[in-house]
């Protein structure tokens, strides 16, 4: 069988993309309080350092998510006779894998549809499924979840399973998380199925060592972007000069990761033309990632047009997955 005529590989990122970095930097840089978004984290160092994280000791999410994950995938699965997946973010396919196994069982298993914007890690994941997975069908999308929904292909017939996991969905401050998710809902029609991965409100000590851990991998990673600007946009960013900084906000409930300069400095960013001054302690504000409570899950949905179904979560109640239907 010729496997490669099982994938098709839709592209949605063009020119005007490079542009993006430059804008975040324009707006992000010249705000009172400096700030850039947490997607320009990954590039290839970036990833690779976002992989390391997942493997810490003190980074709970991942491992726990996946725990669940397996635990529940028959249920999940079961609950929604889902035989399509739609992955918002896709990455390596690990969780994919386990939701695609269980619907193979099912007996349901007919599509995977990954959104990302590495078309490396899109292509390589398509390519080893396909092998593993006979008769399963791959529409990958090339794109940003935040703008190339709309590539997303209609459904295929059957029951769709949209996730966003990870905890993704806690890197956006909550007007714009209910905005995303109204988005995603659209993807949803009767009897189709979003599942959400969120990370829960616990001991902020805990929370703080997995943005702060002692190998000091986190820091690195929140630096990376520093030389992402440095490398993109032609700036010079003293890079050892910024201090890595993670701190739980118990009013917002959420982590917040800032790089605090240790002395004064000037940055020329050619790229866009900016020279930016920082004060001596100045922070630049690089991430939030939320952490949830059911009830607040349950809001953000119910303002979003969708209603939690199930919840499930870990016996220690740090992270969950939530299934939602559309209002
Ligand atoms: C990939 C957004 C889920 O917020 O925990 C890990 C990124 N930042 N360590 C998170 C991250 C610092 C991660 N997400």
């Amino acid at each position: 069988m010729d496997t490669t005529s099982a994938i098709t590989i839709d592209s949605f990122l063009d020119q005007a993309d490079e542009r993006v970095l430059a804008d975040d930097v324009l707006d992000g840089l010249t705000r009172p309080f400096k700030e850039l978004p947490p997607k320009h984290f990954y590039d290839a160092r970036g990833s690779e350092l976002f992989e390391r994280i997942c493997e810490l000791p003190e980074y709970y999410p991942t491992r726990t998510e996946m725990q669940i994950l397996c635990e529940r995938a028959d249920d999940i699965i079961a609950e929604t006779g889902a035989g399509e997946l739609v992955e918002l973010g896709s990455g390596a396919a690990e969780k994919a894998r386990v939701l695609l196994g269980a619907m193979k069982r099912a007996g349901t298993l007919s599509r995977y549809v990954p959104l990302d914007v590495s078309e490396a890690a899109l292509a390589e994941s398509a390519r080893t499924l396909v092998d593993e997975y006979d008769g399963l069908e791959i529409y990958g999308v090339i794109g940003d979840f935040e703008r190339h929904l709309d590539g997303v292909p209609d459904s295929d017939g059957g029951a769709r399973l949209v996730a966003l996991l990870g905890g993704t969905i806690g890197n956006f401050p909550p007007g714009t998380r209910r905005r995303l998710l109204r988005k995603i809902g659209g993807l949803l029609e009767d009897g189709d199925r979003l599942l959400l991965g969120t990370d829960l409100v616990k001991d902020p000590a805990v929370i703080e060592a997995a943005y702060d851990d002692a190998a000091g991998v986190t820091a690195e990673f929140n630096r990376n972007l520093l030389s992402v600007i440095n490398r993109e946009l032609d700036a010079n960013f003293p890079i050892e000069q910024f201090d890595h900084v993670a701190f739980f906000d118990t009013d917002r409930e959420w982590i917040e990761m800032r790089l605090r300069a240790r002395e004064a400095c000037t940055v020329e960013i050619d790229g866009v033309g900016l020279t930016v001054e920082f004060a001596e302690g100045e922070e630049l504000r690089t991430e939030i990632s939320a952490k949830f409570t059911r009830e607040r899950i349950e809001a953000d949905f119910a303002a979003a047009g969708l209603a939690l179904e199930r919840w499930y979560t870990d016996e220690d109640g740090l992270f969950a997955l939530s299934l939602a239907r559309r209002q």
